[in-house]
């Protein structure tokens, strides 16, 4: 018994040292506005083993699993005291997520989970769940994160165990370790997801974007990416939210959208990470785009490229929930580069990399959504001409008797 425990300790261990110590490859042919990396960041397999397993021979004799860890994903993003940091949704076994800091020392591989997951305090009416930390470090000093809590719906049917109404919970830190919760978000919207908050103040308040929605799943008659601001963090409320970036009619956001991360500043305005949903077949597609809004006016949406800017590939489109990229985490280093965190299908996070000159060069460059297939042709087609056009003035430029010069 003694070397069964032995044994499996040893390659648990092994594997797990192999894992954390992969340096990650950036993948070839990307498409020249980010590059996706050869392996996720982060697994279930990355999950601690003192986490997971009681490490005590007399009351763990076959080394058994005592804890699942079933998935790491939809990560929040910062650089603190110089360390690259992620705080990953945690899901365990038993469907609960959490909150848990991974650290690498560049931002693309060697992500260690800290000793223990955050222990998030709760409000007078504890969270059933809690989800997507979005982390701001705001102007005020603190490091603001902004999640989902949710709660069984008190007017479910009898019977009816899957009805919930998710909130905004809001917690502040100044290191990731010590939280201090804060009452939830209050706001006229029945159910809230994917909230999150400004960097700076605007008008003196705190700006917050929201998501309302009329029932758990469906944004129904709401949705859309809102705005709001509100006097204070500490009681939060939003009485007036604003649809600054709506869901339309066949896009890639028809059924639902939500911010990303908080926004990063740039001299050409906000530039800002966000998700969208359609419908299809199989299911719901959750992928990823980018817009920018005013400096002055972060809820005017001024350039918005048309479709997505990353869809879940290959591996990444098979998961607990397929077909999915979700992202609520970035850090913009000071040189310029750009860590995207994305999960994959609720499952794993990844990273892709770029700088900021290159995603508001697609943010400025790409054509909008033209919303009708004709105008999609035309985009094509005026840019046919004037690449064609360009082609000849080379041509042209190289031999100058083709041009009638002498
Ligand atoms: O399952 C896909 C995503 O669904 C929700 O996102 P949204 O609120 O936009 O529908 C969230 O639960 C998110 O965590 C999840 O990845």
């Amino acid at each position: 018994m003694k070397n069964t425990f032995q044994i499996r300790q040893k390659e648990l261990e092994q594997f797990q040292a192999e894992l954390t110590a992969r340096k990650n490859e950036r993948q070839p042919l990307g498409n020249g506005i980010y590059d996706r990396y050869k392996h996720p960041i982060l697994t279930n397999q990355h999950a601690p083993l003192a986490w997971r397993y009681d490490l005590n021979p007399e009351t763990n004799p076959y080394f058994m699993e005592r804890i699942g860890v079933n998935a790491v994903f939809n990560a929040g993003a910062i650089k603190l005291d110089g360390r690259y940091l992620v705080v990953a949704r945690v899901e365990g076994h038993d469907r609960k997520s959490f909150f848990a800091v991974a650290e690498s020392p560049n931002g693309v591989d060697n992500f260690r989970f800290w000793e223990k997951p955050i222990t998030m305090p709760e409000t007078g009416e504890p969270d059933v769940n809690v989800y997507d930390m979005r982390l701001t470090q705001h102007e005020d000093g603190w490091v603001y994160g902004l999640f989902c809590t949710e709660r069984k719906d008190p007017d479910a049917k009898p019977g009816d165990e899957s009805s919930a109404v998710a909130q905004c919970g809001i917690a502040r830190t100044r290191d990731l370790i010590a939280w201090e919760r804060l009452p939830d978000l209050r706001s006229t919207s029945p159910q809230q997801r994917n909230v999150v908050l400004h960097p700076e103040f605007v008008h003196g308040k705190y700006a917050l974007y929201t998501r309302p929605q009329d029932s758990f799943i469906e944004a129904g008659s709401r949705g859309g990416i809102g705005w709001g601001l509100t006097d204070s963090m500490e009681n939060a409320a939003v009485d007036d939210e604003a649809i600054i970036d709506p869901k339309a009619y066949h896009t890639v956001y028809e059924v639902k959208n939500g911010q990303g991360p908080a926004p990063l500043k740039t001299d050409k305005g906000w530039l800002h990470l966000a998700h969208g949903v359609r419908n299809t077949a199989a299911g719901l597609r959750y992928v990823l785009y980018l817009f920018l809004t005013d400096l002055q006016d972060p809820s005017k949406v001024i350039a918005k490229p048309g479709g997505f800017f990353l869809a879940p590939e290959g591996e990444e489109r098979v998961g607990d929930v397929s077909n999915v990229a979700f992202a609520n985490g970035w850090i913009l280093d000071g040189d310029g580069t750009v860590f995207l965190y994305y999960a994959s299908s609720d499952t794993r996070t990844h990273v892709a990399t770029s700088t900021l000159e290159q995603l508001l060069d697609y943010v400025l460059n790409t054509p909008a959504d033209g919303l009708r297939s004709a105008a999609s042709v035309e985009q094509i087609n005026q840019l046919v001409d004037r690449n064609k056009a360009y082609i000849q003035s080379k041509k042209h430029a190289m031999a100058p008797e083709l041009n009638g010069a002498n």
